[in-house]
């Protein structure tokens, strides 16, 4: 592998600790903190997990490591899409392990928890772990989406850390992979395997937050890459002066990453979902909000803008979800095949139109042809529509170009549109580390192999005071069931890590609301520019301006 000048440099970058872990292993202890609950359906999910349920939140501060000695055997797995960072996880997990003694051994499973399952490992080394650190991506073992979730798995995982004599096994992984965690760590307590179950967050969605957790690593990083870009993009359209740029950028469902991509660039529009959703705006009423932005600085000679879509938005819409739901329910089962046999779009149209009603039919028809088409083209393995798939990005700019048009024939706008469309996700999710996440991932993996030590099972990683110098973070650690509610998942009753949605009345959103009439009209863009890996700590070690505005 030939390695470029900045992945050289960064192997030379010591990642900050927080100062509670900075005086080595046989100087940290532990402070216990108040015992807890689950953030709902207390007696349900205690009735679910009776031996992690309630357990006490902790802390680790500087004293004498009264932990009891013994060989670690810990593996370790990546879980689920990429996210800055997750390398450095495993390196802070492996110095840690190492530093406490040096007959330790990391197992790491390859492909996500499937290789838990298959029993598919590789053993960390020195000079395996050296090439990947402080290094972006989640090739060092792989990831996965394999749900480990039924006993007979957790029955073949128990086998398998039997076989090698591991201890614990660390998780690093989004809401659904925690969730999945604590599922594991209650069978391994119940069934005294004596294996421990450590999890810590991930996803750059930045949605497994709470409370507790401040943030999920690869959401800094991640969302500097996607404001670098739009900022470009914004610079580029107030020097070309002729394009409206619609960016739908990653996320899921919550639209966190759309939001902190707002506060960093200032754009002309940003839809957000959980916002929509609570106004039950239609697709109407947002591409008549799009195009007053349009037209408003039509009037100011400006025919360029620049507009931020998050990628679940459509989930939000509510006549696009009863819209969904009765294309789902059209092609249940055997009326797909009836439906892909109809051998031209005119013909499949007219099987749609029988099959919704009049005002599912109503929203299906404004919708752009080529859109139309994909609702029935991308079924996921449930049969689903996958609306992560659908390009809303121009969907709206085709609907506020039809808006655009009505206004022109009512002598309302005389302006030009022109829009160019841009998805951004996977550029992010694998960018160089900002010194955040590398800072962040490192203690995260370092925390949870001083939980491990203590012997702490069904626990989550947790450093805190995030928005504060590395000097002033907080480690320690938490039960994951305290995040877990019951949600109805497929037809279902089941304990679950509540998901974060944007908060409407966060400082974050507020502060958005505040500015956003301002930004639809004049030209306020701010350019963030890329990562700074080197210099003044002020320019290379900022955090989101979501977490400082939630801190603040
Ligand atoms: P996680 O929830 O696993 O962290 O993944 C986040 C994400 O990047 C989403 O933003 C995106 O919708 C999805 O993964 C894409 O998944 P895939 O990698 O399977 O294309």
């Amino acid at each position: 592998m030939k390695l470029s000048p900045l992945q050289m440099a960064r192997y030379q970058y010591q990642p900050k600790l927080p100062g509670m872990l900075r005086n080595g292993i046989s100087e940290i202890c532990v402070k216990n903190g108040e015992a807890t609950e689950s953030v709902a359906d207390q007696e349900k999910i205690k009735a679910l997990f009776p031996n992690t349920y309630g357990k006490n939140e902790i802390t680790f501060q500087k004293g004498q490591n009264t932990s009891e000695a013994r060989k670690q055997v810990v593996g370790v797995i990546l879980s689920g899409g990429q996210a800055p960072g997750g390398h450095n996880v495993i390196c802070g997990l492996y110095d840690a392990l190492k530093a406490s003694g040096k007959d330790n051994v990391l197992y790491g499973f390859k492909g996500g928890p499937s290789g838990l399952i298959e029993d598919d490992y590789l053993i960390f080394d020195d000079e395996y772990i050296n090439q990947y650190r402080n290094t972006v991506g989640f090739d060092i073992i792989g990831s996965g989406r394999t749900k480990l979730e039924t006993e007979e798995q957790f029955a073949i995982v128990a086998e398998n850390c039997k076989k090698h004599g591991i201890n614990a096994i660390v998780i690093i992984g989004g809401d659904d992979s925690n969730t999945n965690a604590a599922v594991l760590a209650e069978y391994f307590a119940a069934h005294n395997t004596g294996v421990q179950v450590i999890g810590c967050p991930k996803t750059i969605d930045g949605d497994l937050k709470n409370e507790d957790i401040e943030c999920s690593f690869g959401f800094d990083t991640a969302t500097k890459t996607f404001s670098e870009v739009i900022g470009n993009i914004e610079r580029d359209a107030n020097s070309a002066k002729k394009y409206w740029h619609f960016v739908k950028v990653m996320g899921r469902s919550a639209s966190h990453v759309a939001l902190e991509c707002a506060l960093e660039t200032q754009p002309n529009v940003c839809l957000i979902g959980e916002e929509v959703a609570a106004k039950k705006m239609s697709l109407a009423q947002i591409a008549d909000y799009i195009a007053d932005s349009v037209a408003n600085r039509a009037a100011k000679g400006w025919n360029f803008g620049v507009a931020i879509i998050p990628e679940g938005i459509v989930e939000f819409v509510p006549e696009f979800s009863v819209l969904i739901a009765e294309i789902n329910e059209l092609l249940a089962g055997e009326k797909t095949a009836a439906f892909n046999a109809l051998p031209t779009w005119k013909e499949k149209y007219a099987f749609i139109e029988q099959g919704l009603t009049k005002e599912s039919m109503a929203v299906f028809a404004i919708l752009p042809e080529g859109i139309q088409q994909q609702l029935f083209l991308e079924r996921d393995p449930h049969g689903n529509v996958q609306v992560s798939l659908i390009e809303s990005e121009k969907l709206f700019s085709e609907l506020v170009k039809k808006n655009l048009a009505a206004r022109k024939a009512a002598g309302t706008y005389k302006g030009k549109f022109s829009p160019l469309h841009h998805f951004f996700g996977y550029e992010g999710r694998c960018a160089f580390p900002s010194n955040f996440d590398a800072d962040y991932c490192y203690s995260l993996g370092y925390n949870a192999f001083m939980l491990i030590q203590y012997g702490y099972n069904g626990y989550l990683s947790k450093v805190s005071n995030l928005s504060k110098p590395a000097e002033e973070w907080v480690a320690g650690g938490m039960p994951i069931t305290k995040m877990m509610n019951i949600e109805r998942r497929n037809g279902k009753d089941k304990p679950v890590i509540r998901k974060a949605l944007v908060e409407l009345d966060g400082a974050p959103f507020k502060f958005f609301e505040a500015h956003r009439a301002e930004w639809a009209v004049e030209t306020c863009y701010t350019y963030p520019g890329a990562i700074q890996y080197f210099g003044p700590s002020e320019v290379c070690d900022l955090t989101t301006k979501t977490l400082a505005l939630e801190k603040a």
